[in-house]
């Protein structure tokens, strides 16, 4: 094939692809979304490194000191002592199953537990339930209390013999509440547990907030008996799919899941991850938006949504017909419908081109950058309408 004939082909493959998948990158009227379109600087870089492979850190030794600096401001946010270790993952589910994986061959090494139970919130995102099954842990699940926090007591009583470990969630999926996580590490210590801690979607949220003045629980490592946390890069702070991480409080606790791979270019490689081959776009991405950018970057982000999250919340409250499940703390927002079901809800404002899910017994919104003010009042006014016509 000729050159211009390849030009021709490479255009048409692009045109078309434009036009197939035309509304799937605007996430317009995308209400139900943990992620954003991610800021064109990050778009240039997936573009650009696209060849760069974390998983054989041999061949891009630059890249990998971006890595580690971006685990290391990770680290940082989350209170971490100078003993920790970590590693960038694929995002929520691959850290939270790592740190599932960790606590069951913690507490087979420490405490001789060969066939364990592992304790989760219910309002564990369900990566949780995931990590129970492969790794052959039996689960149990502890209820919520008023304020949709895991009942401690409840916790408490769980616990027997077996238990390998609790998991404390840091911005839950379905109300963005964050758990007792001071609670449950004293539980952890007095039991010698392992607790691993769920901020996939708090964590690059509560540090900034904090700067903007709110009160903030304590959900990192600042807790004694925190062993392991979970925080993504492809959440709030936007950078590019696939980003997470997670952190160890220190490399003692890796050992019995860190794997040695000789034959790879740097015969010392060591890997955390259950990914081999990990793109390094989503790292040089991070980087970037962390150090590059600065912090007034996420900071604005933050403030944003939560600004958009009060504005929606007090939106919704002045419609009669509509009943807020919990007031937000992040910002996810669950609400309910005396007129219809959840379901019939989001049927009918799906026909408008509206994205919300259902999470519980709550309509659930997640309020992401895309998510702004202009947004917020159309997403109203075809509520609205969808509630007048039904009437
Ligand atoms: N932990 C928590 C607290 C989460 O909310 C999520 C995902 C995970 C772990 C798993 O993270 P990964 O999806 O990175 O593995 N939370 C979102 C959710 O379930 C994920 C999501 C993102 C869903 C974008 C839809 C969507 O359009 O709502």
């Amino acid at each position: 094939m000729s050159y211009l004939e390849e030009e021709k082909t490479f255009n048409k493959i692009i045109d078309d692809l434009m036009v197939l998948l035309k509304n799937e990158d605007s996430y317009n009227q995308v209400l139900s979304s943990m992620c954003s379109p991610p800021p064109k600087i990050a778009r240039e870089i997936a573009k650009i490194f696209a060849a760069i492979n974390l998983g054989d850190p041999g061949l891009f030794p630059e890249t990998v000191k971006l890595e580690n600096e971006v685990l290391a401001h990770l680290a940082d946010l989350l209170h971490a002592p100078s003993s920790w270790t970590g590693a960038i993952t694929s995002g929520g589910s691959e850290s939270n199953l790592v740190g599932c994986w960790a606590a069951r061959n913690w507490s087979k090494e420490n405490r001789g537990i060969e066939k364990g139970k592992i304790i989760f919130p219910e309002s564990a995102h369900v990566s949780f339930e995931k990590a129970a099954d492969l790794l052959n842990l039996e689960s149990e699940w502890i209820p919520l209390n008023d304020n949709f926090q895991v009942d401690i007591e409840a916790v408490k009583e769980a616990i027997d013999y077996r238990t390998v470990g609790i998991v404390g969630i840091a911005g839950a999926t379905g109300t963005g509440v964050c758990d007792d996580i001071n609670a449950l590490s004293d539980l952890a210590l007095e039991k010698n547990l392992y607790l691993h801690v769920d901020a996939a979607h708090g964590g690059t949220i509560y540090p900034y907030l904090k700067k903007l003045g709110h009160d903030v629980p304590k959900y990192g490592f600042e807790n004694p008996g925190v062993k392991s946390v979970t925080i993504d890069t492809h959440k709030i702070l936007g950078s590019l799919i696939p980003g997470g991480s997670i952190i160890f409080r220190s490399e003692e606790i890796t050992k019995t899941i860190i794997k040695s791979i000789t034959y790879l270019s740097d015969s010392s490689t060591k890997q955390l991850t259950i990914t081999g081959t990990r793109p390094g776009t989503s790292v040089i991405a991070t980087w970037v938006l962390l150090k590059n950018l600065g912090e007034s970057y996420i900071l604005e982000r933050v403030k944003e949504s939560f600004e958009v999250t009060k504005y929606l919340t007090q939106r919704l409250k002045e419609i009669d017909k509509i009943e807020i499940a919990f007031e937000p703390s992040l910002n996810i927002i669950g609400f309910t419908c005396s007129q219809m079901t959840n379901e019939d809800l989001v049927k009918e404002l799906l026909k408008k081109g509206w994205h919300l899910s259902i999470y519980s017994n709550w309509t659930r919104i997640v309020v992401m950058s895309h998510v702004t003010k202009e947004v917020i009042d159309k997403f109203i006014n075809d509520l609205e309408i969808v509630l007048n016509k039904e009437m």
